[in-house]
C-alpha cells in the first residue's frame, strides 16, 4: 500500500508510525485509518519488530476525527458515527492493545478527541512538556470515544475523568504525568533523545516477557485477584521455557549484560 497520510519505517527492530497530516493536526480521515490499519498489520506480521512507536508530524500529535469530513448540509442525513467507530476507532484501539510487543506513544504536541484516547491506549506514553491532552468531545456534543470513558476513570479516577470529559480543557503534559495518565513528561529539547533511548531499550528487551506483562496488566482490570494469580502462573510457565529467560538467568550468573532475542 502506498502511504500518503502516514510515514512508516522499519529498522533495527523498531517500527515507527508517524501520523502525517500536519496542516490538519494529523486528524484522522478514512485514508489515514486504512493506512494505519495496514501498517499495524505489517508490524503484527513481522517477527523482527520488537517495539512500535506512534507519533505525529509537525506541531501536533493528533486532533482526532477530521471534522471537515463531518459537516452536514441542512436537510442531509448525518454520518453514522457508530459505523465509523466500529470500522475505524474501535479496531485501532484493540489492535494496539493486542500487539504482542510494547507500543510507545510519543506525544509531540496537542492530542485531542480520539487522538488523546488513542495515545492513552498505548502501553508507554511519553509527552513533550509543550504537549497537551484535550477531551474535545464535549465541545461538539459527543462522548469520549476510542476508550476514553474506560481509560480516563481507570487512569485518573472518576472525579478527574468527569472534569476532563465535561469541560474539555487542555490538560498540560506535566499534569497528565502527575495525575498518572501518562508515563513521563520530558522537556521539549530532551524529548527526541528520551524517546530514542526508550526505543533502544525496548528493542533489545525480552519481547515475549513484555508482551505477557502487557497482557496481564490489561487483564487485571476485569479479573479477581485469584484469576490474576492464575494468569501470572500460566504466563510464567510459558516464559520459563523461553530463550530470553534462559539468557537472562545465564547472563545474571555470568555477571554480563544479557543478549535478548525477543523469543
Ligand atoms: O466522527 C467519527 O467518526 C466519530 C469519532 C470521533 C472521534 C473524535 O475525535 S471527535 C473529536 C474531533 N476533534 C476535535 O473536536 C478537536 C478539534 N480541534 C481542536 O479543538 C483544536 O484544533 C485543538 C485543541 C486540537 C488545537 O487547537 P490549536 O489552537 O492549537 O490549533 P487550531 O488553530 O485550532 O488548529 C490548527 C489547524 O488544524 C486549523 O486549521 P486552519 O485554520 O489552520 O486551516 C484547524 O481547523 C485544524 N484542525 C484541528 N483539529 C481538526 C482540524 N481540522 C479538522 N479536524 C480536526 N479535528
Amino acid at each position: 500500500m502506498n502511504y500518503t497520510t502516514i510515514i512508516f519505517e522499519l529498522a533495527g527492530g523498531v517500527a515507527r508510525l508517524t501520523l502525517n497530516r500536519p496542516d490538519r493536526l494529523n486528524s484522522f480521515n478514512d485514508a489515514m485509518h486504512a493506512e494505519v490499519r495496514d501498517a499495524i498489520q505489517r508490524v503484527r506480521a513481522d517477527a523482527s519488530v520488537r517495539v512500535l512507536l506512534l507519533t505525529g508530524a509537525g506541531r501536533g500529535f493528533c486532533a482526532g476525527q477530521d471534522l471537515a469530513d463531518r459537516a452536514v448540509a441542512p436537510g442531509a442525513d448525518p454520518v453514522d458515527l457508530g459505523a465509523s467507530i466500529e470500522r475505524n476507532y474501535k479496531p485501532l484501539v484493540l489492535a494496539l492493545r493486542a500487539l504482542p510487543l510494547p507500543v510507545v506513544c510519543a506525544v509531540n504536541g496537542v492530542a485531542a478527541g480520539a487522538g488523546a484516547n488513542i495515545a492513552l491506549a498505548c502501553d508507554i506514553v511519553v509527552a513533550a512538556r509543550s504537549a497537551s491532552f484535550v477531551q474535545a468531545f464535549s465541545k461538539i456534543g459527543l462522548v469520549p470515544d476510542s476508550g476514553g470513558t474506560y481509560l480516563l476513570p481507570r487512569l485518573a479516577g472518576t472525579a478527574r475523568a468527569m472534569g476532563l470529559a465535561m469541560f474539555g480543557d487542555k490538560l498540560p503534559a506535566e499534569q497528565a504525568a502527575s495525575w498518572g495518565l501518562i508515563w513521563r513528561c520530558v522537556d521539549d529539547a530532551a524529548f527526541p533523545a528520551a524517546v530514542e533511548a526508550m526505543l533502544k531499550h525496548l528493542a533489545s528487551a525480552p519481547t515475549r516477557g513484555l508482551a505477557a506483562t502487557k497482557q496481564a496488566i490489561y487483564a487485571a482490570a476485569g479479573n479477581t485477584l485469584e484469576a490474576q494469580l492464575d494468569l501470572e502462573r500460566d504466563l510464567q510457565r510459558e516464559l520459563g521455557r523461553s530463550a530470553d529467560y534462559r539468557e537472562g538467568v545465564a547472563a545474571f550468573a555470568a555477571k554480563r549484560p544479557p543478549q535478548f532475542i525477543g523469543k
